[in-house]
């Protein structure tokens, strides 16, 4: 039975994966951490400790009182925020990934799961269909900090036998807990924003096309990984991870099937540069071979979903309100 720490636990896919790992290995072999106590309903579902990733002792300190063998470090800078405070997404990005591999290569850990992203990728890689191994010169500082990290996880695989694994998860949409500084984040915003206004001004152009993928068959993807048999990992930088892909004007075509009066508008910001500088499509055939990761959710799936939940989650708020 793993012990496991969630650094970032209180992120839009650090909140899931506590839920799911509490599910799966019971409340009290999970513990959940974050810098600051910013999401109640993780403080509040079980054990909480405030560890700041920046810092080699905070996190050093929890692990050893916990005894913990299993790290997911969800903490990060994401590409948006990164392009506004480059240094401090680096300083975050670098170290915290740096402390936890350290942990591993001394003794303290046996596993980590370390996210990556589809924004390695940049304006020279091929957008459609892009494979796992290809030109990658990324142009935002999150993505210089996942390209960078990617070489260090395979780097201390190689040399020092260290049990990371990863995965470039494509933008996440969920309906629990809201992303933070993405590029990707218009389409999670777009749903919330359909059922409080009816209306959602895009911030990128209507025919961007961007890998995503629905939040739970991303913890699906991630639990499968930590799982498998360390024989099955054949990539011990990063795995493509993909799903599907849609524009702004597709998914909002999707959310007018349940809300038929909903409306978007177009106002382009600084992130439609970083849009453009990243595929299109994903191939995931490693993942889809080495470990069996499958898919569930296509766009009229997820969209059912989100304004079910969305729905329910508003009209409860009313209700206490
Ligand atoms: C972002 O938009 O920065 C993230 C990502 C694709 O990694 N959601």
């Amino acid at each position: 039975m793993p012990k496991v720490l969630i650094i970032g636990a209180c992120g839009q896919i650090g909140s899931e994966l506590t839920y799911k790992l509490r599910e799966i290995h019971g409340n009290d072999a999970v513990i959940a951490s974050d810098i600051s106590y910013n999401n109640l309903d993780v403080v509040n579902s079980g054990i909480f400790e405030i560890v700041d990733a920046q810092d080699y002792s905070s996190v050093k300190i929890c692990v050893e009182k916990y005894q913990i063998d299993t790290i997911y470090l969800m903490a990060a800078m994401l590409s948006a925020t990164g392009e506004k405070y480059p240094m401090k997404a680096w300083d975050l990005n670098m170290n915290s990934l740096f402390h936890v591999l350290n942990l591993a290569k001394e003794g303290f850990i046996k596993q980590i799961f370390w996210p990556s992203s589809i924004a390695v990728f940049g304006p020279t890689t091929p957008t459609l269909n892009t494979p796992q191994h290809t030109t990658m010169e990324p142009t935002t500082v999150y993505g210089i900090t996942k390209q960078v990290g990617e070489r260090w996880c395979e780097y201390y695989f190689k040399n020092y036998g260290v049990d990371v694994r990863s995965l470039r998860y494509p933008g996440i949409i969920s309906w629990k807990t809201m992303p933070g500084g993405g590029t990707t984040d218009y389409a999670v915003e777009i749903y919330h924003q359909a059922i409080l206004d009816g209306h959602y001004q895009s911030f990128l152009s209507e025919n961007t096309e961007l890998p995503m993928m629905f939040m739970d068959d991303a913890i699906d993807a991630t639990i499968k990984l930590m799982q498998a048999p360390s024989e099955a990992i054949t990539i011990r930088s990063s795995y493509n991870l993909a799903a599907i892909s849609f524009t702004p004007k597709e998914i909002s075509e999707a959310i007018k099937k349940h809300i038929s009066n909903f409306e978007i508008s177009y106002e382009p910001d600084f992130r439609q540069q970083i849009a453009n500088s990243w595929p299109k499509s994903i191939d995931d055939s490693s993942a889809r071979t080495d470990w069996n990761w499958n898919h569930k959710y296509d766009l009229e799936k997820m969209t059912s979903e989100m304004i079910n939940q969305l729905r329910k989650k508003y009209q409860n708020s009313k209700i206490n309100s």
